[in-house]
């Protein structure tokens, strides 16, 4: 019986990726006298290492092996990322990023409902409650029974690491939740923690492996709005709701 719904957050909950994320990173290169800058292409490699920390190290490592760090590469790292993290709240607290289409609705549907809600994430705390502060108001923090967040596991996506924290924490057993994903590496952690997992694909996302997802759509949709289904069976909805939820637990 579908008991929570487990949200991912950057490009599920919302589009942070591109406009967000990725123009944080530059802003804290640019504010560290750095040259670099990382495209819209760019980034769209890079994403398929999770964590930030973890992607400047992949970025130094693939396209800027002969950089020098001024001090330890570890600290200078986590320095770096710390101001990342402070313009990525800023532009969140600006209210540059919405939620996607059919999030506040499902959301608000499934507490109605009496459902569970949990968050799973690779990103840093800050950026998932200021997300949350500044879309839904600061109640909504509370609305989620566990929010686990970035380096409180000590592998991130693919791993299923922070999906198994969620669940051992809350007691809840894999068959009664779903997970609500939007990428490859999110979908691989999820489905290696035994949850069925519903993809809702973004820009960077569409031409993911989406091998073993019980449903991939194009978005959650909205009554006047429908979703498209790319793949799956979504019951007949028109939209994503517990409704659709529920009958994805029982097939
Ligand atoms: C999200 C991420 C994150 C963000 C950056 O992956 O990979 O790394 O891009 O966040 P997922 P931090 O949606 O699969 O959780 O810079 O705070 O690490
Ligand atoms: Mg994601």
């Amino acid at each position: 019986m579908l008991k929570a719904l487990i949200f991912d957050v950057d490009g599920t909950l919302a589009d942070t990726e591109r406009d967000g994320h990725r123009v944080a990173f530059n802003q804290a290169f640019q504010a560290a006298n750095l040259d670099w800058n990382w495209s819209v292409e760019l980034y769209g490699e890079l994403l398929a290492i999770t964590g930030g920390k973890e992607r400047i190290r992949h970025y130094l490592d693939k396209y800027n092996p002969t950089f020098e760090p001024p001090t330890d590469l570890k600290d200078f790292i986590a320095r770096l990322h710390a101001a990342k993290t402070e313009h990525y709240c800023t532009l969140l607290a600006e209210g540059r990023i919405p939620l996607r289409t059919g999030v506040e609705r499902l959301l608000q549907e499934a507490r109605e409902a009496g459902l569970r809600l949990a968050i799973a994430t690779t990103t840093t705390l800050p950026n998932v409650t200021v997300l949350l502060e500044h879309t839904l108001g600061k109640d909504s923090l509370d609305w989620f029974d566990i929010i686990a967040a970035g380096d409180i596991v000590p592998a991130k996506k693919p791993a299923p690491d922070i999906y198994l924290h969620v669940l051992e924490t809350m007691g809840w057993a894999p068959e009664d939740c779903l997970a609500l994903e939007d990428s490859e590496n999110g979908l691989v952690s999820a489905v290696q923690a035994d949850l069925k997992t519903v993809i809702t694909i973004n820009d960077y996302t569409r031409n993911h492996s989406f091998e073993g997802a019980a449903l991939i759509l194009d978005c959650f949709g909205e009554p006047n709005a429908p979703f498209q289904v790319l793949a799956g069976d979504a019951a007949g909805s028109e939209y994503f709701s517990v409704d659709t939820a529920r009958s994805l637990l029982l097939t």
